[in-house]
This record gives structure tokens, sequence and C-alpha cells, in this order.
């Protein structure tokens, strides 16, 4: 059922009924439109409430209905308001949790709205690439005034109702119970004509051009690639500017010019793309979840303090384990030091400070976390040190405990074996620093057991991190992905290029930091070890050996003071280097080279189409559960720029076919068995298909 319509007295009640968040949706829609004209039409109603059943009032449009002939079918959002505003009858708009985009232009369109506190209210279109489409633009304004307004439709944050309890948005706060204070609410009004309509209301600023303009230079300076945020200025100055019916005309416009960008695609699929990764085909939304009480963390290193600092933020204690008492005090005070500088700059409370820094707690014994419900390994990524840890967990930890490793690159099925109690391993990837960055990989091991992976991800969610599952393999999804992005970078020093040129050539795509920079931010040393490693077990992989010869030469990156790039003290600016560009160039004269001029173009193409490639190996061997996953990962731990919706979206925006040609020409030049295709990227491409 999509909305309920009732009888209550003189009042009828309409209740979106639509879960998750009653989406307006075509259905949703067309029961609302019946609702109200079987009001208009029964002549014992006197007034109309319309409220939302479950955990919303109502979350916006269906957004899984865009771009398909739902989203425009009649009624329309837009029938929908006219039928309500040009109702006889007063409408009220009852309101509570969750009252936002879509839901928020259908209460504008309302007589009166009531509300209870604690509601999220917002217009959040910009997030999704549009803009308000359904009069919300023009609306809001003349109940906010221009400036609250286009800050909420510019940013698209929520506002709590009660923060709005003075403006003209809101015509009573409910105390107690919501449909009651709204029955109540419409006897009182029943009678009153002539009906209050939001369209009818005045948008008073004065001097509202010079406002205008100074937002538009502020927004477009933030901006960066998406269109939106500059659309959403152009539509409310038309609210302030031109007469009701030319405002909504020119919003309708922006909203069908911004609602077919790449951009705005690009951010619906990581919406959804980030809610699907957190569902396994085979693991039930009811799988029964372990309770996670406590947690303990095995390391007090960089990434071992990171990790902990997740679940203290989310309230839950945890314990830290390390070898020596030296390490685990100044583990320990790197992690004060760094709720400190967060309580500096005004981001914390001194409470929440206390209670945070409050939560964490040291040991040197395994005996003292042996009741934890979760320890997660942090520990040097070499096998030998693995094996002894998991050993000792196996011995001390509590039946049902879930035993995770933080492992970038080992074999979790091995990891797991070093225990009696396989199922209860899995894998728990933070990316550095762990207290920051969004991504959790959740590696699932042959045996790691149902209700722990559905445990992990639930968790994954209250730590408010996005959650990725992946098989077991070397590097597991997004690591061994960006092997192959690493070894095109060093090619094309090989070939010609310098580091600062590849950088910039990716950066200017939109990567957050180029491959060079971003080596020498992480530690060039890491690459270095991971590769030695493959020089024994897979030594028919070739790789440019200039990022060993930099590594020779003691340039780990910034923590020594030199990578790629040079830097000086007491800055992380990065100059480029004399010595490196010697090496190179030296390097390519030892293989007999001839380097030549290189277009950003193709470096961009060799690095990005290397990571598609890779991706629909993983995805072909059920790495990956689906191609969006794959994109969660990029976005969220790669600093893939987010307006191209990840590699596999960005290469099914390219077209798979033109993907293809362009890797049959790089095969054609040097480390051509890089570019052999992926099965499954042949297969799309040749049946016109998309990843997506
Ligand atoms: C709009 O209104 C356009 C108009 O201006 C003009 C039109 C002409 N549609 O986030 P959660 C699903 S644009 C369809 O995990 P939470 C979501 O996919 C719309 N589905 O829960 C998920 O499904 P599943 C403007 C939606 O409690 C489930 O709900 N509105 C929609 O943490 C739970 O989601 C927005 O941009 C939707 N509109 O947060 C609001 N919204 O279980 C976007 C959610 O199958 N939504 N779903 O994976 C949100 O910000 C949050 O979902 C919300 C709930 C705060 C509502």
């Amino acid at each position: 059922m999509s909305a309920e319509y009732q009888v209550n007295g003189q009042i009828a009640v309409i209740t979106l009924n639509n879960p998750p968040v009653n989406g307006l949706g075509h259905a949703t829609r067309s029961a609302v439109v019946a609702g109200v004209q079987q009001a208009l039409q029964d002549e014992a109603v006197k007034a109309i409430v319309i409220t939302g059943a479950g955990k919303a009032f109502s979350g916006g449009a269906d957004i899984k209905e865009f771009n398909s002939p739902k989203a425009l079918a009649e009624p329309s959002l837009h029938t929908l308001i006219n039928v309500v505003e040009n109702a006889e009858k007063p409408v009220i708009a009852a309101i509570h949790s969750v009252c936002m985009g879509g839901g928020l232009e259908l209460a504008l369109g309302c007589h009166y709205r009531i509300a209870s506190a604690g509601a999220q209210i917002a217009l959040p279109e910009v997030k999704l690439g549009i803009l308000p489409g359904a009069g919300g633009t023009q609306r809001l304004p003349r109940v906010l005034g221009l400036e609250m307004a286009l800050n909420m439709i510019v940013s698209g944050n929520p506002v709590a109702s009660e923060k709005l309890a003075s403006t003209a948005l809101f015509d009573q706060m409910a105390d107690g119970d919501l449909l009651i204070a709204a029955l109540a609410f419409a006897d009182k009004v029943a009678g009153l004509r002539p009906l209050p309509r939001v369209r009818d209301l005045r948008v008073d600023y004065p001097n509202s051009e010079v406002f205008l303009q100074l937002s538009r230079d502020t927004v477009a300076a933030m901006a960066g690639p998406f269109p939106a945020p500059l659309k959403c200025v152009e539509a409310v100055a038309a609210a302030a500017n031109k007469k009701f019916d030319d405002g909504l005309k020119v919003e309708r416009e922006l909203f069908l010019q911004l609602v077919q960008t790449t951009e705005s695609k690009a951010l619906r699929h990581a919406f959804f793309g980030e809610r699907a990764a957190s569902k396994l085909p085979d693991v039930p939304d009811d799988t029964p979840i372990r309770a996670i009480k406590t947690v303990a963390v095995i390391g007090a290193g960089t990434m071992g303090g990171g990790i902990a600092m997740n679940f203290a933020n989310a309230g839950i204690p945890v314990t830290i384990l390390e070898m020596q008492q030296e390490a685990l005090d100044k583990g320990l005070a790197t992690i004060r030091k760094n709720y400190e500088n967060t309580l500096k700059k005004g981001k914390l409370t001194q409470e929440k400070f206390e209670q945070r820094v409050g939560l964490i707690g040291g040991t040197l014994s395994y005996d003292a976390i042996a009741q934890a419900d979760l320890v997660i390994e942090a520990v040097f990524e070499d096998m030998g040190v693995k094996q002894q840890v998991f050993k000792r967990l196996d011995e001390v930890m509590k039946t049902g405990a879930i035993l995770a490793s933080n492992t970038s690159t080992l074999d979790l099925d091995s990891i797991a074996a070093f225990t009696g109690r396989p199922q209860d391993v899995v894998g728990m990837h933070f990316f550095s620093p762990a207290n920051v960055m969004k991504l959790l990989e959740i590696v699932r091991g042959k045996q790691t057991a149902k209700d722990v992976l559905a445990t992990v991800m639930a968790l994954s969610k209250k730590i408010k991190k996005t959650g990725v599952v992946s098989g077991v393999c070397d590097g597991f999804i997004g690591n061994r992905m960006i092997e192959q992005y690493s070894r095109q970078a060093g090619f094309l020093l090989e070939e010609g290029c310098t580091p600062e040129q590849v950088d910039k050539a990716v950066e200017n795509f939109g990567f957050a930091m180029g491959p060079f920079r971003m080596g020498d931010l992480a530690g060039n040393d890491i690459g270095w070890y991971i590769r030695k490693r493959r020089y024994l077990e897979q030594p028919q992989i070739g790789y440019s050996k200039t990022a060993d010869l930099l590594c020779e030469m003691g340039r780990f990156g910034q923590k020594s003071g030199a990578g790629w790039y040079d830097y000086q003290a007491g800055d992380r600016k990065p100059y480029p280097s004399q010595v490196v560009s010697d090496m190179i160039i030296r390097h390519a004269a030892e293989l007999g080279i001839t380097r030549r001029k290189i277009s950003d173009q193709e470096i961009v193409e060799r690095l990005v189409y290397a990571l598609v490639n890779e991706a629909a190996r993983i995805l072909e061997e059920g790495i990956a559960t689906r191609a969006s996953d794959i994109d969660m990962v990029y976005l969220s731990g790669y600093g893939f720029p987010l307006h191209r919706g990840g590699p596999m979206f960005y290469a099914d925006t390219v077209g798979l076919p033109k993907v293809l040609t362009a890797m049959e020409e790089y095969a054609r030049g040097r480390h051509g068995d890089a570019w052999k295709a992926a099965p499954l990227l042949l297969k799309l491409a040749a049946e016109g298909k998309s990843f997506n």
C-alpha cells in the first residue's frame, strides 16, 4: 500500500505508506491525489491531514524512479502539489522524523504545517546533483527568507524542526502525539477562509541582487566540478526576482538540465552504491548479529591507534594491546594528541573529548582482552607475525568473539587456518588514517560465518564507515587494482613522463592526489616491501624499477624528507626533484628506451583503464559482489573523483568499446601484456552492455 485513507470525525487523514522512507513514487503520488479528491467530495470531511507512516513523513521523490517513465508519469509531484494547494478544504501536513526534498515540497504546498520536534528538514537535492524541482526553490524562500532558504538549498543539509519553530514554515509545533495535535489543529482551522498559500507570500529582502551576486561568487568558488550548486542559486534568484509561476518555470528548466548530467547520475549512483554495499545476496537482512559491546585492538601503531579511535567515537570501549610498555604509552599519547587537536579546532566538546579518551585503555596482557566481543589485529604485515598473534588469540579469546585482521594483502584464509575457529575470522581492512578514511574493506574468508559478516557490516555503519565486502585475493579489491595503476605510473616515467606531470594529469582529472604524491605520503617503502615479495612469488609480473631505485636512495617519502619529490623541513609541499629526474632518465637509457612526449589523455587513460580492467577480473571472479561495490571502494578509499562516479561508472560513461579500443592501442606499446583485456570486459562490450 502506498498511502492509507481514513476519516477521523470531520478530518480525513492520508498516511503516506511507502517504506522505507515514504518516497513519492508514482503509486504513492496517485494514492495521495485519490485521497485528496475523495476527501473533497465527502461533505462530512472539513479538513485533510497528510502524514507519513513509519520512520518518515517523506524522504522526497523516489530516486529509484529517476530517468524512468515513472518519474514523469501523471500525477507528477507538481500535479500532486497543485491538487493540494488548490484544494478548497484546508490541508495540513503533519511532519515528523524525516521531511526532505519532494516531501518538504509537498508540505510547502499544504495550507498549514505542524511538526514534531527532532524532525530533519531538508532540501538535499543538491547532494544528488539536482535542485528541488517541485517548487522548493520558490516556496522555501517565501517562508524562511532568502538567506536561510538559500543556505539550506545550496548545502542540502538538514535542520532540526525545532530550530525552525519561529519561522513561517511551521504553524505549530506539536507537543506529544503528532496526529492528535494535527487533528486538533485541523478542527481549529477547518472553517477558516481564505486558505493561506505559500505561493502568495512575498520574498522580502532589501538589496537582494547584492546578496545573490555574493552568493554566486561564493558558491562558484566552492562547487568544484558540480553544476548543481550554482543552478540552485539561479533558481532561488528567480524566487526573488520573478512572479511565482515564472520562477517555477525557471526551476523546472534547471531541474531538467541537471537531472541529465553525468555529475548527477554519478552522485545518485554513489548514493545507491553506498546502500547496496551493505547487502550480500546470501546474507539476508534478518541474519542475527553478535553483540559488540567491547573491542580490542592488537598493536598501538598508527593503524591500531586510528582503528581504536573509531570505536571510541561510536561510544564503544576499546583496549589496545602492545608488547612493550613504551610502545603502548607512545600509541596512547598519539591518540590523546589527535583528540586534543580536534578539541583545539573546536570540533569536539570538552565533555566528548574526555568521554572518548576515557573509552580507550591499554594493556600488555592477552588475558586482559579475552572477554572482548571483537578483536582487530593491526600488527606488522608479515605472515609469521600474524601467525603468532592469531594462535594466541585462538587460545585466549572467549567463544563467539570475532577475530579480525587488518591485513591489506595477506591471505585471510591462511590467517584463519592458524585458529581452530575459522568461521569467526574476518578481514577488517581500514585505510590510513583509519580514524578519517571512510572505507572499510570487509574481507570474507572461505569459512567466515554469515552472522560474522552481518555483524561487521552493521558495525561499519555504526562507526560511520562505508563497508564493502571483498573476497580473498592478493590486495583485495582496492590494492589489487591500485597495483595495476601504479605499474602504469611507473612505466610512464620510463617512457617519458615526470612524476609531477603524471600527478598533475590525474589530479586535473579529479583524483584527490596523483600516484607519486600519494606514494610520498603513504611511504614508498611499503610498495617496495610488497614488490620484493612479488619478485619471488610472481616473477612473471613486470614492474618499472624506478620505484625500487628511489627506495634504494632512501627516498621513502615525506617521512624521510624526500621521495619522488623534495621536501623542505616543516613543509609538506612537494618540489620537483632533479635527483629523481636524473635517476629516471638514466634508468630509461639503461633500458634503451627513447623517451617521448606523452599526453595527459594517455596518462589518465592508462592509469584509469588499468584500474577498470583489473576491476573487471575482480568482478568476474566474484571477489566483488557488484560493480558499484568497486566504485564505492574507489570513491571512499582512493580519492577517485566523485563526479565521475567511480572507475566502473566512469568506464560505462565512456563506453566499454571505446575503453577497449584505447587498451588495444596501449597493448602495442611496451609491457603490452599488462593490457590483456579481462574476459568480462570483452563480453560486456561485445553485448553492448555496461558494468552497472
Ligand atoms: C527529490 O525529492 C526531487 C524533487 O525535488 C523533485 C522531483 C520532481 N527515494 O539512508 P538510509 C532508501 S530528490 C528512494 O540507509 P537512513 C535507501 O535507498 C530526493 N529510496 O536510511 C535505502 O533503501 P534500501 C530528495 C530512498 O535512515 C533506505 O531508503 N531526497 C530515498 O540512514 C534507507 O536509507 C533525498 O535526497 C528516496 N528519496 O536515512 C533524501 N531515500 O534499504 C535521500 C532513501 O533498499 N535520503 N531511500 O537500501 C536520505 O538522505 C536518507 O536515506 C534518509 C534516511 C535521511 C531519508
